[in-house]
């Protein structure tokens, strides 16, 4: 057939010169930059084809987020700004995986499988981050999508964030209702509901309209500065790790200070401000301060979770809204802030595993829900019931609390975690409430906890259930991490493989850090004996 043989021709300048397995994990394909060239091209066409058969615009993402330079990946994104079906999951993993010689009749058999209709055209919405590697991998996924279809439709963004890309995905296939479906008309949908959620007074009680933003030396650097533009000084933003190309993530970024439990390079200990630090591709957040001894307190996830839960719920109260406020978390979600959530605000938390779909799908599930993981990705969803019902009252006037919600309506980016949209919205709930960010962080405190990594043969001989919570195989290790745990005053501790890494992932929590870090130690041994 015809596309068989564009996609022979195509593939050429595409080969599979590396003969390694390459899974689509928690954020699609994710491996070193250079063997990911076939792959790309293999995605663009995956892309094509999905987009054919849902007739709507795909999203094409290059990014290997929070991860070194030397990394690179790629995720689809589906009509709605969610993850890719995972039936199509397991159809782009089994393609990018072919050798050459069986790509095309693969494809053609997808095509007839699927019943897709090559009349239809194709329209594919492709981003990329500032990575060395990825505007050669971007080519990559573009010369895919034109083998498929010479004139399809392709959105080439150039370098943005994943959570835009999100955005626009979305913006696009739902005719510009949600918002313009360009970079700008992002920053100005944002800034704009920023700006009126502040009104005249950018100071209040102990608020200082102050931050420091770390870049992370990547795309969040760039969106920062046309943030800052459209602010205008509404926030005075000190922007630091901006560049230049090739040390993305370096000593800093959200991924750095959340794991190293430290401040990013270029954020002193005398600055005495709040500092905001962004992963690589702008879809985490994780806030910073010392405090006036020097001392460095870390405000991660559950903190910024905790905060649009309390002050939401707060608003609900005031503007007497009937509407079911609810938060996601995961087994990783520090215990203290799992337990403030329910025993102290009275509101409920669902459990799920790790990955972003879960924790969208269950928030899904409520008006407002909120949810974050613990390294600083999240957001917070409303139902269709309660952006009408916000809506009403506000527009009805005299309801200044259901006024401020629609605000949060605008500022939150709901397609998906996006660490710039999240950044507004800590700062609008700090400036409602008159706080600083230590008045924040004491809202509760962190039970002590260590992350460790195990490396193991097969990470997959580890399976879980209830939410990663307890392990099923191998036999006998949650037995023994059960004994192990209970000699630890506060403590727990669950193990499971890693979706993005090639090791085994130990949490564990305690009343002091020694008895976490020592708790972690006796389950990673555990894990190593018991998997050998
Ligand atoms: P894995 O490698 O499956 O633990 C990590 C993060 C997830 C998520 C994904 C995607 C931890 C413990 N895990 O997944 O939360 O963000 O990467 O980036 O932080
Ligand atoms: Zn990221």
């Amino acid at each position: 057939s015809k596309i068989a043989a564009r996609i022979v021709e195509a593939a050429k300048a595409h080969t599979r010169r590396v003969d390694k397995y390459i899974g689509y994990g928690t954020a699609g394909f994710r491996t070193k930059a250079d063997l990911l060239d076939h792959v790309m091209f293999r995605v663009g066409v995956v892309s094509a084809l999905r987009s054919k058969m849902v007739k709507a615009s795909i999203g094409v993402m290059i990014t290997a987020s929070h991860n070194p330079e030397e990394d690179n990946g790629v995720k689809l994104v589906d009509p709605l700004g969610e993850m890719l079906e995972p039936a199509w999951e397991v159809l782009a993993t089994e393609i990018a995986n072919l050798p050459d010689d069986k790509l095309s009749e693969s494809i053609v058999s997808l095509i007839e499988k699927s019943n897709i209709d090559l009349s239809t055209r194709s329209s594919v919405i492709v981003g990329r981050d500032t990575r060395q590697s990825s505007p050669a991998l971007c080519q990559a996924v573009i010369d895919g999508i034109k083998a498929v279809e010479e004139d399809s439709e392709i959105a080439d963004f150039g370098i943005i964030s994943t959570p835009i890309l999100h955005y626009l995905v979305v913006c696009t296939n739902d005719g510009g209702k949600y918002g313009d479906p360009t970079v700008d008309g992002y920053v100005a949908k944002l800034s704009r509901a920023f700006r009126t959620l502040i009104g005249e007074d950018n100071k209040r009680g102990n608020y200082e309209p102050t931050l420091i933003i770390d870049g992370a030396n990547g795309v969040g650097a760039v969106i920062s500065e046309k943030l800052i533009k459209a602010l205008d000084k509404t926030l005075a933003v000190n922007l630091v790790n901006v560049g230049p190309p090739g040390i993305l993530n370096h000593d800093c970024g959200a991924d750095y200070v959340k794991v190293q439990q430290r401040e990013p390079l270029n954020v002193s200990s005398d600055c005495g401000a709040r500092c905001a630090s962004l992963d690589g591709d702008a879809d985490r957040l994780i806030y910073l301060y010392f405090d006036e001894a020097g001392m460095f307190h870390m405000l991660d996830g559950d903190k910024i979770a905790l905060l649009f839960a309390e002050h939401f719920n707060d608003l609900l109260k005031k503007s007497q809204l009937n509407l079911k406020l609810g938060m996601v978390q995961t087994a990783y979600a520090n215990g203290s802030s799992t337990n403030y959530a329910t025993k102290v605000l009275n509101v409920p938390v669902t459990c799920t595993p790790t990955g972003v779909k879960f924790l969208h799908h269950a928030a899904q599930e409520f008006d407002i829900g909120v949810y974050f993981e613990a390294n600083g990705h999240g957001t917070t969803l409303f139902s269709e019931n309660a952006v009408k019902t916000i809506k009403d009252a506000a527009s009805s006037g005299g309801n200044a609390a259901a006024q401020e919600l629609a605000g949060f309506l605008n500022v939150i980016n709901s397609t998906v975690g996006d660490a710039i949209s999240d950044l507004l919205g800590v700062e609008a709930i700090l400036h409602s409430k008159g706080w600083s960010i230590k008045e924040w962080d004491t809202m509760y405190q962190d039970l002590p906890n260590r992350l460790l990594k195990v490396s193991v043969a097969d990470r997959n001989l580890v399976t879980t259930t209830d939410a990663e919570r307890r392990v099923v195989t191998p036999e006998g290790l949650q037995e023994r991490m059960d004994i192990i745990v209970a000699k630890f005053k506060d403590g727990r501790s669950f193990v499971r493989p890693s979706g993005t890494e090639d090791v085994v992932r130990v949490y564990a929590e305690a009343d002091t850090q020694e008895h976490a870090d020592e708790l972690g130690k006796e389950v990673a041994a555990a894990v190593s004996e018991l998997c050998s």
